[in-house]
């Protein structure tokens, strides 16, 4: 057993709690804009990870759980966000359910077909199996969420690393829309 504050979702620190923290400088050649990416301070925290993974990586049968919290800010029109993946085991689902702040969750199919779903407070969503997802914070306060996936799901994100998703959430004359890339 562990202890979760249902007010932010974060987890109390201990052994099987793992911790992350990306920073822009981590995530170098994520956002579509370069120039604008390097005019910022790289030390800047995009985004916090905490996983409780009471077995080992890899188990079948087993579950995980964890939180996510999103700064609120922007890279250009780009909005802050998370590397995303696929899981490794493509066939594994997930649950995310958010607890505060406004975001999208971003979902692509194999065939690079890209949706979202609207993330606010109470909002639960099922990510399919074989189905990359990454989320933005699209508020203006930190967007906390938690998760519950597969033990062994694992995570792919090379194909995402090298071609992204296949449509891009921006802020467009104040609202944010997913813009579709160029091929
Ligand atoms: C794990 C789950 C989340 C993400 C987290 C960060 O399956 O989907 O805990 O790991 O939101 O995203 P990413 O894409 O950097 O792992
Ligand atoms: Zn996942």
């Amino acid at each position: 057993m562990i202890q979760m504050d249902w007010s932010n979702g974060l987890l109390q620190p201990g052994a099987e709690v793992l911790e992350s923290v990306k920073t822009l400088g981590q995530l170098d050649g994520l956002f579509a804009d370069a120039g604008a990416w390097r005019g910022m301070d790289l030390n800047t925290v995009v985004y916090r990870v905490q996983a409780w993974c009471p077995i080992a990586d890899g188990t079948e049968g087993g579950l995980f759980w964890g939180n996510t919290v999103i700064e609120p800010g922007q890279v250009g029109a780009e909005y802050f966000m998370t590397h995303g993946h696929f899981h490794r085991q493509r066939d594994r689902a997930e649950y995310y359910a958010t607890i505060s702040g406004e975001g999208a969750l971003i979902l692509m199919d194999e065939n690079r077909k890209t949706w979202m779903e609207a993330m606010r407070p109470g909002s639960v969503h099922f990510i399919p199996p074989h189905i990359g997802h990454r989320t933005a914070n699209t508020g203006k306060a930190p967007l906390h969420f938690v998760a519950c996936w597969p033990s062994d799901a694992g995570h792919d994100y090379e194909l995402i690393r090298q071609k992204g998703f296949g449509a891009r959430l921006l802020h467009v004359d104040g609202a944010a829309k997913l813009v579709t890339e160029r091929a």
